[in-house]
């Protein structure tokens, strides 16, 4: 009989209670993935910050004794995927621990949150860009949205653009050192939208546009990301992983249209699931 090992990825972002959105999501979907999802959270909210009067809890001082933890006990991991991080301080702590669990095997995969529709979330400002912007570096995948992107590089964000644009943007995100470059909600024709990337090392564009749904939805982009980070370790490339996160989330998203919650409730991706099993 022929073993198999299940691949652990460890997920560095929030708790946020409620409102769907990091850790609600990656979790569930690296597990239906067939991932094991072992997460360290960042700080611990009552809602994501999109929502009035949330509370935050910061746990950086439980970073170190956790990682201390598992160190003794030897754990490995085959991805650290990262989200959304509270802190200029905690991104140090973030880099410390590529440091220590990344072998040559392990995929560090980096999703930028701090900011979407040409606005920095609240509590980020220019410094922290900077320090995610060096975060970047580490990585093996990196997938801002544009604006993620236009902040890391100082490119002036645009709402109507062109192809030359996101290859302009890709090659300043080039520049900040990331072997694969993946941006997300990138709109190339009326009526799609999709992603675009560069692999550093093949020299190679990629570009997959799927239908636009006209509906903003809260936490897409991590249910986007989760679902690229556990394909990947499913063995998949990360053009098919991009397509098929892609079209899961543009469907989930069309699903949720039909029992409308306020979006900032996020999408209901309990219903997708069993069929991203399938794709
Ligand atoms: O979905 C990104 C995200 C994650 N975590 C928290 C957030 C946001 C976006 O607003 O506020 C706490």
């Amino acid at each position: 009989m022929k073993l198999r090992k299940i691949k652990r990825v460890l997920s560095i972002q929030d708790i946020s209670c409620l409102g769907k959105c990091s850790q609600t999501i990656a979790l569930p979907v690296l597990s239906a993935l067939g991932s094991e999802a072992v997460m360290l959270p960042t700080a611990l909210l009552s809602t994501h910050t999109m929502f009035k009067n949330f509370t935050f809890k910061d746990l950086s001082d439980q970073i170190e004794p956790i990682i201390n933890h598992w160190k003794s006990e030897g754990v490995k991991f085959d991805a650290v995927y990262t989200g959304y991080i509270g802190s200029e301080a905690q991104i140090e702590q973030v880099k410390n621990i590529f440091k220590e669990f990344k072998d040559k095997d392990t995929l560090i995969f980096i999703d930028p949150v701090m900011a979407d529709n040409g606005k920095l979330y609240p509590a980020f400002d220019m410094n922290y860009v900077k320090k995610n912007a060096e975060l970047c570096a580490c990585a093996d995948i990196i997938v801002p949205n544009i604006t993620e992107a236009c902040f890391m590089t100082g490119v002036e964000y645009k709402e109507k653009y062109d192809e030359n644009y996101i290859k302009l943007l890709l090659d300043k995100l080039n520049a900040l050192g990331a072997k694969i470059n993946l941006l997300t909600g990138v709109s190339l024709e009326d009526g799609k939208t999709g992603v675009m990337g560069y692999d550093n090392i093949k020299g190679e564009y990629y570009l997959y546009q799927n239908k636009r749904i006209n509906a903003v939805y809260h936490g897409t982009g991590d249910l986007f990301s989760s679902v690229c980070v556990g394909e990947i370790l499913k063995g998949l490339d990360w053009r098919d992983a991009a397509r098929i996160a892609a079209d899961y989330t543009a469907h989930t998203i069309e699903v949720t249209l039909e029992s409308p919650e306020k979006p900032w409730y996020g999408v209901n991706f309990e219903e997708t699931l069993p069929e991203l099993l399938k794709l």
